[in-house]
């Protein structure tokens, strides 16, 4: 039994309450909360730690979308425009597949460690990032990924499926969690989009899909025009859309799913995926693929539970979420700067833990997780309200962290 002494502590609860001189009590789980001295008082047999000055506690981050597999990429991919950058995502895939080996894995996996990640969702397409992601000491949830227009190799891509499916399965355990991803609702035909969420359903497994993130994705499920048209004429005689966007909504109605992007979603869509899941809001890849910059207003007027993704190396420079929180603030810049700090840091924590799932892992309270990060700030914090705003400016690393109250960082 551990008690941490700090100068605050963010509980991201409910009240977004901020404990001045804190602490918290916790082996697995969290013991007590709240007033250094009480805390102390009324757990005399822990072991006290005293943090240094400026120091501040809170919920591990939780990154709900990344793409391990392509962490090797710096260079070797086009921005600037979202079909550009599919065609060279496919050009590149299995050089960029090779390039990663492990060591490449544990690199993308330390950055997020050290960045005070404790939970992540893992896009797998292939399932080479298992053993990483298996034998790293967050929690993962390991989407594997389904994708294929094309009815005629349906069974082979089922099959593949299954089997990476199975594997992860066999891998499972409390804090490695199998799930399904559907790629996109252009690259997935609905009959092997039915198949991995017939097992999704049966086997009560998360889901996570790539929706409306390009202007081209809006103009082809709409009207099966525009940029689409072209691209995928290189794989099908004469495509056409396979499911109208609320068609592809429907397919999740009874599941519960994370939707990424959504940038050029209308309301109707933002308030059926309030309904049905959670949209992770992946800022850094938006602006380098050139999608536009979802809007936070229309998100939150759907009352959408919103977490944050890094995305994978292939459209970003970093896995830290630090990284991600601060440019996310730069971008949505019509946002009063501090309300925007505090719903960016639920986003991290609470939203993140919520949208996978991870329903001890929402807040710092008696009971929840000890999945506890700990940051030093530079210096004092003027007014306590511009704490979550000095947070993202300032921070790059944690000073500590715990998973299951077990020391990581
Ligand atoms: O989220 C970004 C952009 N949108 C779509 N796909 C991906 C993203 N990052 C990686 N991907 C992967 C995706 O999982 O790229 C491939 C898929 O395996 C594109 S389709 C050949
Ligand atoms: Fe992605």
């Amino acid at each position: 039994m551990k008690i941490l002494v700090a100068d605050y502590i963010l509980t991201c609860d409910d009240d977004f309450r901020i404990i001045k001189n804190g602490a918290i009590c916790f082996d697995k789980k969290i013991i007590d909360i709240g007033e250094t001295d009480k805390v102390i008082k009324n757990n005399p047999y822990a072991k006290i730690k005293y943090l240094s000055p400026n120091s501040v506690i809170l919920p591990g981050l939780i990154n709900t979308h990344v793409h391990l597999e392509f962490s090797a990429n710096k260079t070797m991919l086009l921005y600037g425009d979202f079909i550009q950058w599919l065609q060279s995502v496919i050009k590149k895939r299995d050089k960029l597949k090779e390039k990663c080996n492990f060591a490449c894995y544990e690199k993308s996996i330390d950055q997020m460690i050290s960045s005070g990640v404790v939970a992540f969702g893992a896009v797998s397409s292939f399932g080479d990032d298992l053993k990483a992601c298996v034998n790293s000491p967050q929690r993962v949830v390991y989407f594997n990924e389904i994708l294929g227009s094309n009815p005629d190799f349906a069974n082979q891509i089922c099959s593949d499926f299954t089997n990476r499916l199975e594997r992860s399965y066999d891998a499972s355990n409390d804090t490695f969690i199998p799930a399904v991803s559907i790629h996109s609702a252009y690259s997935t035909h609905p009959f092997i989009c039915d198949f991995a969420l017939n097992i999704a359903k049966k086997n009560n497994l998360l889901t996570t899909t790539h929706f409306m993130e390009s202007k081209a994705e809006r103009e082809w499920l709409d009207s099966g025009s525009g940029d689409f048209l072209n691209f995928l004429k290189t794989f099908t005689k004469n495509p056409k859309p396979m499911f109208t966007p609320l068609e592809f909504l429907n397919k999740f109605k009874d599941l519960n799913t994370i939707f990424v992007h959504g940038t050029t979603c209308k309301q109707e869509e933002l308030e059926i995926i309030s309904k049905i899941g959670s949209l992770s809001h992946c800022f850094v890849s938006n602006r380098i693929l050139n999608n536009p910059l979802l809007n936070l207003k229309n998100v939150n007027d759907a009352n959408i539970n919103l977490s944050i993704g890094t995305d994978g190396l292939s459209s970003n420079i970093s896995l830290n979420m630090w990284d991600e929180l601060r440019s996310s603030l730069f971008a949505h810049c019509d946002n009063d700067l501090c309300a925007l700090s505090k719903q960016l840091i639920l986003s991290a924590t609470k939203n993140g833990a919520k949208a996978l799932n991870l329903l001890d892992n929402t807040e710092l309270s008696k009971g929840k997780n000890a999945d506890i990060i700990s940051i030093i700030l530079p210096d004092m914090v003027e007014d306590i309200n511009q704490l979550p705003l000095e947070l993202i400016l300032h921070t790059k690393s944690i000073k500590s962290g715990y998973i299951n109250g077990e020391r990581y960082v």
